[in-house]
């Protein structure tokens, strides 16, 4: 598979959550549909039905995509759109963790169950509870804890929840106020609930200080991934409105996190999605673009390419179209 060509053609892929499962690549997209409506800001183009798990035997190998692993209407509490989902394993059985909107129009986060890494998953009638807002992506540590993060702005409706309860025409945050951070909470031991309600993840800059909500170069959009490279924890994130993919690094799963950089530069189209993971002893930056749509925002296409660390642990930044 060439790196930053499109892995498959057939569908459009975004919001790609690659994970190596028995030495093989599996990469858990959203399926975008290819219809004709209007872009708006709460995300109303993006109106994801199923999902495909797509799978590579290696690096060098064809990307296989595995058929329909799960669709919303087998799911009996969503009603519509669902975005960027993500996989993990854990005793031999596979749990993927996936953002819809239920019957009141609010995003949750459900889960479904597979005893193999491309499916079919089995969903819980009901959403996690407690869960909210959008892009679940799932540590297990290496002490076996699993902690999932999520949460995005706008469509995402995150600010909507700044109280602690669903408001459905919030205050606009200051610029000079804290962003929002996404959430994160521990998973329990079934891997279907959380332990303890979610709470917000601070991302700090270089003087300690909270990012503001106007430093849109940096501060929190959607689409968070977690990652450990030499003991550290990496929190990467979209910032949205900039379209950057930055970093932020920290000693404990749960932050706070500082900011280092960033990962990726603007792709073509709005929306950048990422997820990062070790293979054979590299690193591969897994996102998407609209280059195959010719722009359309969402009609987007999964690729893949190397990311490369500095002896410092600060991760070098892709510029996506350089040859
Ligand atoms: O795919 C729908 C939404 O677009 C995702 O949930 C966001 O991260 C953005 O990629």
């Amino acid at each position: 598979m060439k790196q930053r060509e499109p892995l498959v053609k057939h569908i459009f892929t975004a919001d790609p959550s690659a994970h190596v499962f028995n030495d093989k690549i599996y990469v858990y997209p959203s399926h975008d549909l290819a219809h004709d409506g209007e872009d708006d800001d709460e995300g109303g183009e993006y109106v994801m039905e199923d999902y495909h798990v797509l799978s590579l035997d290696n690096l060098d190998a064809d990307c296989v995509d595995n058929g329909e692993a799960l669709h919303m209407k087998d799911v009996p509490w969503v009603d519509k759109q669902m975005w960027a989902p993500d996989c993990v394993c854990k005793d031999g059985k596979y749990y993927l963790y996936f953002p819809a909107r239920d019957h009141d129009g609010i995003f949750r986060i459900g889960v479904a169950v597979s005893d193999s890494p491309v499916g079919p998953f089995k969903a819980d009638d009901s959403y996690i509870p407690g869960s909210k807002s959008i892009d679940p992506a799932v540590l297990i540590d290496d002490d076996g804890r699993a902690y999932l993060y999520n949460g995005g702005l706008w469509g995402g409706q995150l600010e909507k929840w700044m109280t602690g309860s669903f408001v459905k025409d919030p205050e606009e945050i200051p610029a000079d106020a804290a962003a929002l951070g996404p959430y994160v909470a521990e998973l329990s031991d079934d891997m279907k609930t959380f332990k303890e309600d979610p709470v917000m993840v601070q991302i700090l800059d270089e003087n300690g200080e909270p990012i503001k909500a106007g430093d849109e170069d940096r501060r929190y959009f959607e689409g968070p991934w977690m990652h450990k490279y030499n003991g550290l924890y990496y929190l990467s994130y979209s910032t949205g409105t900039t379209h950057y993919i930055v970093y932020a690094t920290g000693t404990d799963p749960k932050g706070p996190f500082t900011y280092r950089g960033r990962i990726l530069e603007p792709v073509i189209g709005w929306t950048t999605h990422h997820s990062i993971v070790e293979y054979h002893g590299k690193w591969y930056l897994f996102y998407h673009d609209c280059e195959l749509s010719g722009g359309i925002n969402h009609r987007r296409t999964v690729k893949y390419t190397e990311m490369k660390y500095n002896p410092d642990g600060t991760i070098q930044t892709i510029f996506p179209y350089d040859k």
